[in-house]
């Protein structure tokens, strides 16, 4: 059910079994979401990267939910805009861990999306970031991995230690 689409470059999924997925409602969520897979794979995280709607392809999104983990999925990242019910409608169908971004759409400045996804009822949890913070979604599925497997958990650590670095750095320049 992974076919490349034509509007997806190949070239921002990994050649590895992937650990993540990255599924978004459109398209035109992809500006958004490929910022989170470019630090997935600065951090050398094998990930695939698809379209999954729920409301356009119901079919393809229950397929991939049921599928995910068996196929080796550790954890996935749904972003949608408007009505963004992808992230719940997944995390309903799967038992892995979900993180929703939302998107923020032409109207209403994306306040709907992040309304949609963090509103879940209770009973399915969708981890939920702020809008169009891809970047953090994929910060959170690598520590959620760095909880199994060190290899992770050292990454992000050089990560903050060099975020911390480039902050103090500005700092003292400030000072001078
Ligand atoms: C959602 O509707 C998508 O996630 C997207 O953010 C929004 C608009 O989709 P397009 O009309 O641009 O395809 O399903």
């Amino acid at each position: 059910i992974l076919g490349e689409s034509e509007s997806i470059p190949s070239t921002l999924a990994s050649k590895e079994k992937p650990l993540v997925g990255i599924i978004m409602g459109s398209d035109s969520d992809l500006p958004v979401m490929s910022v989170g897979a470019d630090i997935l794979k600065k951090f050398g995280v094998p990930f695939e990267l698809t379209i999954v709607s729920a409301h356009r392809t119901p079919h393809r999104m229950s397929q991939y939910a049921i599928e995910a983990a068996k196929r080796g999925i550790k954890c996935i990242i749904a972003g949608a805009g408007g009505a963004a019910h992808l992230p719940g409608m997944v995390a309903a169908m799967t038992p892995l861990p979900v993180i929703g971004v939302p998107v923020k759409g032409s109207v209403l400045d994306g306040v709907d999306s992040l309304h949609s996804i963090v509103q879940m009822p209770r009973g399915i949890p969708v981890a939920t970031v702020a809008i169009n913070n891809s970047t953090n979604a994929a910060l959170l599925a690598i520590r959620i991995l760095g909880a199994f497997d060190y290899k992770w958990l050292d990454k992000m650590s050089q990560y903050l230690n060099t975020m911390e670095e480039e902050v103090l750095g500005k700092a003292e320049v400030l000072e001078d």
